[in-house]
């Protein structure tokens, strides 16, 4: 690198270890949020050649930006950043993957359990008391042992979380767009087929044109009154108002969700629901993997300027790198 520093552009808040050791290597310009480009003068606004965002990041800000190579987005999923039209201005996009896998898996699977077995509630029980006044917390009327659990998206984490299914001895298959060669698991081709034959349904699949509202009104039927929904993915997989439905009416038997379609609201009829086991986005939220994830962030800003070359470059814009 030149003596002169690289501008590297930060719009919005991030995990405060890609601040700092950004900072020990490049010119650091941070805004409010990706709307505030004007708070740049444009002479400032020139100079930028790289960015590290947390959430959006959208064509308007790339065209306020003429010089800008490198995007790094943290975290898996990058659908707040306009990546198509970053491929349309020779723009390179990373993201964090693999780093988070084992983190997302684990969750998922406390997730499940909550879920199915209403710990968080039997612990607010004994909080306030009512175990020494009332007696038992009452028995779970669900289990995860004989569950037929069914996987929608079998990529890096969904794959975590099937090998981690397979001691609890459930019957495991899964749904993508093309089968995985390389697993035993039974593979369904269709979304509504894998709902039909499971009854716990897992969504792990990205945020995209095809996989919005896919968990539909009609999937929920297919999954049946004994059916659990868990969402670690995205919440725009999910048509919400059909599952609030889906779980006021009987139509499945519960639900976990990490995600939801609007974070970070939360509907009031998610939260007077006891069929539903919530968490605010936080599969990933341990220091550890956050500050891997942070690491991956500036580990690829610091490739690109170093090499030419990102490290974990997302698909669409692989091809630049
Ligand atoms: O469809 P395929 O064969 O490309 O498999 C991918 C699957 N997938 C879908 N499955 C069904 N219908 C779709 N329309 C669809 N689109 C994608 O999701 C693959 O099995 C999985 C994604 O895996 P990876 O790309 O390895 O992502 P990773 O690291 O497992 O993370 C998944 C998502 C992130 O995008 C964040 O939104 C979230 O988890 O944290």
């Amino acid at each position: 690198m030149s003596s002169e520093r690289i501008a590297v552009l930060i719009p919005g808040r991030i995990h405060p270890r890609v601040r700092a050791r950004l900072a020990e290597r490049f010119e650091l310009l941070e805004i409010d949020s990706a709307e505030a480009a004007e708070a740049l003068s444009e002479e400032t606004r020139a100079r930028v050649r790289g960015a590290a965002v947390s959430g959006k990041f959208p064509a308007t800000l790339m065209e306020a930006l003429p010089d800008l190579q490198v995007i790094a987005s943290f975290g898996v999923g990058y659908d707040g950043v306009d990546v198509k039209a970053a491929a349309a201005r020779g723009i390179t996009v990373t993201n964090t993957p693999d780093v988070l896998n084992d983190e997302v898996a684990d969750t998922t699977i406390a997730l499940l359990l909550n879920t199915l077995r209403r710990f968080p509630a039997a612990e607010t029980y004994l909080r306030a008391g009512r175990w020494a006044e009332e007696g038992p917390f009452p028995l779970s009327s669900m289990s995860l042992k004989g569950r037929r659990v069914g996987i929608h998206g079998l990529g890096r984490i969904g794959l975590e979380i099937a090998e981690r299914l397979v001691p609890f001895k459930v019957d495991i298959s899964y749904h993508t767009r093309r089968p995985r060669g390389e697993v035993s698991f039974t593979y369904h081709e269709s979304l509504v087929e894998l709902a039909r034959a499971v009854d716990t349904l897992i969504s792990i699949v990205p945020s995209t044109p095809e996989t919005k509202g896919s968990i539909n009104a009609e999937v929920l039927w297919a999954l049946g009154p004994e059916g659990v929904l868990i969402n670690v993915g995205r919440g725009s997989t999910v048509d919400q108002p059909a599952l609030i439905r889906a779980l006021q009416d009987g139509t499945i038997a519960a639900a976990g969700l990490d995600v939801y379609a609007d974070e970070p609201q939360v509907p009031e009829e998610l939260i007077l629901l006891d069929n539903v086991s919530l968490l605010p986005h936080v599969a990933s939220a341990s220091e550890p993997t956050r500050n891997a994830m942070a690491d991956l962030v500036v580990d690829n800003v610091i490739a690109w300027f170093e090499t030419g070359k990102a490290l974990t470059p997302v698909p669409e814009t692989a091809a630049l790198s």
